[in-house]
């Protein structure tokens, strides 16, 4: 079960942030803090207590949360991003976190972002993107081993992260795309498999034993209801015109 997450309020200057999502027109600040309050209020229903930080004027991404620190049981990794704009949000969240976990860093030439990081079944997959390279996984795997976890790397070959083509449902379960399923590493799960055109589904958030899936996938979510699984459908258009979705909000421990 998970008791706490950290969010932050996405900034008036979010519209400058890091995006490849050109085809969605343009982001409306009212329409993303509108959302983002959804999203707040249906983490809080799911039993988190929330910490809601201020945004960071000068990093439009700084509420993407998700990518600047892995959190695990035992410890907080302080990633360094690949993307430089980014390298400054990890500043602002280190006080916040080295309340909860004692504290570990990536450092360069390793780089790493949170949304590369899939916990699932009580282990660990890392992607190596354009985000996250070889050194970034292996710094990071080391620093779950000395914490007796273990971890995968596996290429992402689409999407922005690993989390943008596969996550937990709880247990051996996994959504993934069709791209995804046939890696060896995943052989072990039940893997549900999304329709060509859903994979924006992929990036769904189990929750407490509810999952959390963006709306607008109806095939997807009977796919989910199809399991028994309790779905809350929640708006992301302005949020996936930054290339985000609902696991990089937050960060859940
Ligand atoms: C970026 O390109 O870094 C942000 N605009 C989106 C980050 C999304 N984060 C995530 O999927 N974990």
């Amino acid at each position: 079960m998970f008791t706490r997450a950290i969010v932050r309020r996405p900034g008036p200057d979010f519209g400058l942030g890091l995006t490849t999502a050109a085809d969605f027109g343009p982001p409306s600040y009212g329409l993303i803090l509108k959302q983002h309050a959804a999203y707040v209020d249906v983490l809080r229903e799911c039993g988190l207590e929330i910490e809601v930080l201020d945004a960071e004027p000068g990093f439009p991404d700084a509420y993407f949360v998700e990518d600047p620190a892995v959190v695990t049981p035992l410890v907080a990794v302080m990633t360094n991003p690949g993307a430089t704009s980014r390298r400054g949000e990890g500043r602002m969240l280190e006080s916040v976190l080295a309340r909860h976990r004692p504290l570990a860093r990536i450092l360069p030439p390793a780089a790493l972002e949170g949304g590369d990081v899939l916990a699932a079944d009580g282990r660990f997959f890392i992607g190596i993107s354009e985000r996250t390279n070889a050194e970034g996984a292996r710094a990071l795997g080391r620093i779950l081993e000395e914490h007796g976890q273990a971890w995968t790397a596996i290429p992402v070959g689409a999407g922005l992260h690993l989390k943008s083509s596969v996550n937990s449902l709880g247990g051996k379960a996994l959504v993934l795309t069709a791209a995804l399923a046939g890696h060896e590493a995943f052989a072990g799960f039940d893997r549900i498999v999304l329709d060509p055109g859903d994979e924006y589904a992929a990036n769904t958030l189990w929750l407490n034993g509810r999952l959390l899936m963006p709306a607008g996938f109806p095939r997807a979510r009977r796919k989910f209801e199809m399991l028994g699984l309790p779905v809350i459908e929640l708006e992301t258009s302005e949020v996936r015109k930054m290339d985000g979705g609902l696991t990089c909000m937050s960060l859940r421990f």
